[in-house]
């Protein structure tokens, strides 16, 4: 027998607005990115970014969806970005759509390779098994996109605040810059 019955919900793609919402969303402000940023938080209780859920259970049968929402803004000399992650259970895989704003998606492997590509409108990146990945609003508006996992993924934030991202991105001369991380 099914375990789940289906539901249908409305993103709006602009915004990323979810109606009806189908979890609580999850805030991160600067102070929760306290760590993961080059330099301490500059105006602490400001929201980065918006996770709205779509929760099922977090079983390897289940697809697990969200939209996230980054503001645009700089802490030091980098842009808004999500903390980033491994998934706890390494080879599990991930999708991004793009839907709105302008962003670029970092990722990196545990043996120091990395990639960086776009996020924006219509932009669908295929996160594989094995790669960290933390996306950056590089643009002056909201960054907005969709992202659906393998239920049974998990998140690993603890390898990332220690060791960060081999790359960081921060506004250049000419638009954003990626630089290499010195603290690597
Ligand atoms: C995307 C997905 C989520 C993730 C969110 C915020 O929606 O990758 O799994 O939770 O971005 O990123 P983070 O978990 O790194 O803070
Ligand atoms: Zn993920």
């Amino acid at each position: 027998q099914p375990k789940l019955d289906p539901f249908t919900t409305l993103l709006e793609l602009k915004s990323g607005a979810l109606d009806p919402e189908r979890g609580t969303p999850q805030v991160r402000t600067q102070e929760d990115l306290r760590g993961f940023f080059q330099v301490a938080p500059e105006d602490p209780d400001r929201v980065v970014y918006q996770v709205l859920p779509m929760p099922v259970p977090k079983e390897n049968s289940e697809i697990q969806c969200s939209t996230t929402i980054i503001e645009p803004g700089t802490v030091g000399d980098e842009y808004y970005m999500t903390k980033g992650h491994f998934h706890a259970v390494r080879d599990r895989s991930e999708i991004y759509l793009g839907l709105s704003g302008e962003g670029r998606l970092i990722l990196a492997t545990e043996d120091g390779r990395y990639r960086v590509e776009p996020i924006r409108e219509g932009t669908i990146n295929y996160v594989p098994g094995g790669w960290a990945h933390r996306s950056v609003n590089v643009g002056d508006d909201p960054l907005v996109f969709f992202a659906a996992y393998v239920g049974d993924a998990g998140q690993d934030y603890a390898t990332i605040e220690r060791d960060g991202f081999p790359v960081l991105i921060g506004p250049g001369d000419d638009g954003p810059a990626v630089r290499e991380n010195p603290t690597y």
